[in-house]
């Protein structure tokens, strides 16, 4: 039978307001993007949230990364079953996220900073890219103390699987590693997404400081090969970097590790620790024209697969799940899912 415990799923990350808009090469070239990336923002490219507003009728969409995760696994759960934590304002931008997690079913516990604005992310679409910007604002001040404040902490105890997002290595690794321990120590699933190259690149320390909790290890493609990169790998095999992932030395030994790596439109890998054989599976296929835009993809999938893993669904129907809610996501403008609700 179902559980009908709530919050069962606890995520943590950087809430952001997404200020997205379709762009072109002249505006990538303006602010030194590539077309497919996520930065945290230089002074240099401070001006570009106004630029898209005013040039590009961007839009202005909920959107971090595992607050998408956590408002798609919400999607896909029973009512009330996912909570998220992160940092925030209290101000406008901040009231657009509460409305749009309110309005997906998500509980949202932020660090409220009334002093500092909620963080923002520019998004330039160019054809089936997104380049990403980020100005991390409140969300840069999330902090172990609230972490461990007594009402939060109670949810953490709660939950039964953990969800972190690769980005808030840029913000309180300590966090982190509270949820990572807390999940070895109580045998739950504890589950981390890589998020960007740069996290592999630049956060190497607190990243592989966190490894050994990782029961499941999400990421792209580019984030794959970062990874093999900065660990010396010596190989840009997508099939075999899973391969290593998934058998890096681990704390909880109950639980054998599982790599999961998306390609876009390209079959997902999947390698489990211990195993030979890496599987893969093919994604569930949608026409050029029904595609909106691909931010938020990778959180899409995150979430169905998280959803899975809370219901202890076979790791086959887990990633169908990602695969199916990624499918759903990309017909959406930016990291959104479609209303009324479509049933997996
Ligand atoms: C620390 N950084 C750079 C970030 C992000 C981020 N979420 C958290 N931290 N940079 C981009 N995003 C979010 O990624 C989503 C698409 O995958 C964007 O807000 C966007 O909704």
């Amino acid at each position: 039978m179902a559980s009908t415990k709530e919050y069962r799923l606890l995520c943590l990350e950087n809430p952001l307001l997404d200020i997205q808009g379709f762009g072109n090469e002249a505006l990538l070239q303006k602010y030194g993007l590539k077309a497919n990336d996520a930065i945290l923002a230089e002074p240099k490219h401070l001006d570009i949230y106004e630029d898209l507003l005013n040039n590009y009728d961007a839009k202005l969409i909920a959107g971090g990364a595992a607050q998408n995760t956590a408002r798609g696994a919400q999607y896909m759960l029973p009512p009330n079953s996912v909570v998220y934590l992160g940092g925030a304002g209290d101000d406008k931008y901040a009231a657009i996220l509460r409305d749009a997690c309110k309005q997906a079913g998500l509980r949202v516990e932020y660090r409220v900073d009334p002093k500092i604005p909620t963080g923002r992310c520019g998004v330039v679409i160019t054809g089936h890219n997104r380049s990403m910007v980020t100005d991390l604002g409140a969300a840069n001040h999330y902090d172990l103390e609230h972490l461990k404040r007594p009402d939060i902490w109670a949810l953490v105890e709660n939950a039964e699987a953990y969800y972190v997002g690769g980005y808030h290595f840029t913000v309180c690794p300590p966090a982190i590693m509270e949820l990572a321990k807390q999940a070895a120590s109580k045998n739950r699933p504890f589950i981390l997404s890589l998020s960007a190259p740069f996290i592999c690149q630049f956060f190497k320390e607190p990243l592989d400081a966190s490894a050994p909790y990782w029961d499941y290890v999400i990421g792209n493609e580019g984030e794959a090969e970062a990874y093999a990169d900065s660990h010396g790998l010596g190989t840009k095999d997508v099939k075999e970097i899973a391969k290593a992932l998934a058998n890096l030395p681990k704390a909880n030994t109950q639980r054998k590790r599982v790599a999961v790596i998306t390609q876009g439109t390209e079959p997902t890998i999947v390698a489990v620790q211990g195993e030979d054989e890496v599987r893969e599976f093919p994604v569930h296929e949608i026409s050029k024209e029904e595609i909106n835009d691909t931010n938020g993809a990778g959180d899409a999938f995150a979430g169905g697969f998280c959803a899975g893993i809370v219901e202890g669904r076979p790791l086959a129907e887990c990633v169908d799940m990602g695969q199916w809610l990624a499918s759903l996501s990309i017909r959406e403008l930016g990291p959104s899912y479609p209303f009324p609700k479509k049933t997996y």
